[in-house]
């Protein structure tokens, strides 16, 4: 092992390679510290050609390769769990953009490059990269593609894969793919990157990337409802779909218990508006002129129609950002408040009343200690319908009961975060036998000798 180290820490040079068991232990380490796994070592290579060297070494060597960017899954995919001898392969120094077309609407980018620097330099051309979370300080291109991220702005942009117009990939045998092509339509064989995109690392290394750009919009309007129950939300949800059409961006949805945890650690802040048992954040933006009247419409089509109680519109942009924040410290609030069971599921739109009475029944009388604190992106039709635990024991009952009732309801046991080592044992109740084989006969003809993320999204005795 110790001349697989030597060749790691060549390829990588000065720093690039970490062994010290305290460097190691934030890679080894899932972003909600639940799961901690263990690594030889954490290599960071800065270029395609590093990566390969480094993949080629470890599978002659027999290590395994984790792949990982922000570390900011949700799923324990970028985590060495259970693995006898693993690497991490970091993409964190692999950060350049390599060109910006403003004319052809794309930009191209190292995989490990952090999703709001993209923004940034897409915004320096007045152009937009749409995709939006509150992750977006840490998680890298190659993360995002690898998970097919979704975020705030699906409903209007689609998640991560209706984003990628090429990528390049380093295959489990060092060969470096290069598919960076900025084409809007391409038919020449197999659209391999499709492959890639949701793979969470168990095909290939996705070293960069082409993205698509949009016009940066030159208005934009965010407004706050409160709700009486999640059915007057998807009512509500409808009833601005209706009125905003295109110009709708995304459509979120939280609870007052969402708040009342923000407001538990910031106890200076006021409610935005009257306390209600939900809310719904809706955003919009347009380059045409209007969009405030249009804004402005809605809100009171769905206030006429008795959907909503009470909305407060943004007067600017920081007003926008503040309204935006109740929902985007969920997640950090949620992992402040102790261990929480995760359930990332999506039903359709109009059956998520049905499914969060149906569910949160199920949990709060059956698991005692337990309170739902549901929140997400009503208008994708995804709900994190996440459990705050009382006693961490239940944990994996409590996602047995959610998963029952997702299956009931048609829906899938991951919208956005992926099955990653997670969700893994839970996939093969989810999928059809004929399902699981393919994905096992596409896995052992890419990666034949289970050296890419083995334990992630498969079960690796299935995978032998
Ligand atoms: P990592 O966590 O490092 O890795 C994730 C997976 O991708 C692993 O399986 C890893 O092996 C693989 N991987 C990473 N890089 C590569 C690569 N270069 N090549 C091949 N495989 C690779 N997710 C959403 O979809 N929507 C949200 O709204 C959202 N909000 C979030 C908010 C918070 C506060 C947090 C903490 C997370 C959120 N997430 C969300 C989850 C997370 O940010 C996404 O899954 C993101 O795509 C992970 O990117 P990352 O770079 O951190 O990847
Ligand atoms: C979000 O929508 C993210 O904010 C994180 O997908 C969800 O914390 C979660 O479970
Ligand atoms: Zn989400």
């Amino acid at each position: 092992m110790d001349s697989l180290l030597t060749e790691l820490a060549a390829i990588c040079g000065p720093g690039g390679l970490l062994t010290e068991p305290a460097d190691l232990r934030s890679y080894v380490t899932d972003w909600r510290g639940v799961f901690v796994g263990n690594a030889l070592a954490v290599a960071r290579p800065s270029d395609a050609r590093g990566v390969a060297a480094c993949v080629r070494a470890c599978a002659a060597a027999g290590v395994a390769v984790v792949p990982q960017g922000g570390n900011t899954g949700l799923a324990a995919g970028a985590t060495p769990l259970d693995l006898e001898r693993a690497i991490v392969l970091s993409l964190s120094r692999m950060r350049t953009i390599r060109s910006c077309d403003a004319i052809g609407f794309s930009i191209a980018v190292d995989a490990g490059c952090v999703l709001a620097d993209v923004q940034s330099a897409a915004g320096a051309v007045q152009r937009l990269f749409p995709l939006s979370l509150a992750a977006e300080g840490s998680a890298q291109i190659g993360g995002l593609i690898a998970t097919n991220a979704g975020g705030t702005a699906v409903l209007r942009h689609g998640s991560m894969r209706a984003l990628v117009l090429g990528i390049e990939v380093v295959l489990p045998d060092g060969t470096i793919v290069d598919g960076m092509r900025a084409l809007r339509k391409d038919n020449a064989g197999y659209d391999w990157k499709q492959l890639f995109i949701g793979s969470e690392g168990t095909l290939g290394v996705i070293t960069g990337a082409v993205l698509r750009l949009f016009a940066k919009p030159a208005h934009r309007a965010t407004a706050l409802l409160g709700v009486a129950s999640a059915a007057d939300a998807v009512a509500a949800y409808a009833d601005v779909q209706e009125a905003l059409g295109e110009a709708l961006v995304g459509c979120e949805l939280f609870s007052d218990r969402a708040v009342e945890l923000r407001i538990a650690h910031e106890p200076q802040l006021h409610r935005p508006i009257a306390r209600h048992p939900w809310y719904l954040l809706v955003e919009a933006s347009s380059s045409l002129p209007g969009l405030r009247g249009g804004a402005e419409a809605a809100l009171a089509l769905t206030l006429e129609r008795g959907h909503a109680g009470d909305c407060v519109l943004a007067e600017s942009s920081a007003q926008s950002e503040a309204l935006w924040s109740w929902r985007e410290t969920i997640t950090e609030n949620e992992r402040r408040a102790g261990r929480s069971a995760k359930h990332d599921v999506s039903v359709p739109i109009s059956r998520i009343p049905a499914f969060l009475a149906r569910a949160t029944e199920a949990v709060e009388c059956t698991h005692a200690g337990t309170r739902v604190l549901a929140f997400g992106h009503v208008g994708d039709g995804n709900i994190h319908f996440n459990v705050l635990l009382g006693d961490r024991a239940v944990a994996h009952e409590v996602n047995a009961t959610v998963h029952a009732i997702v299956r009931d309801f048609s829906g899938s046991i991951t919208a956005e975060h992926g099955i990653g080592r997670y969700r893994r044992d839970e996939l093969a109740q989810h999928r059809s036998p004929a399902e699981l084989a393919l994905m096992l006969a596409v896995k052992r003809a890419v990666d034949p000798r289970g050296v890419m993320n083995p334990g992630a999204v498969l079960n690796p005795h299935d995978a032998d």
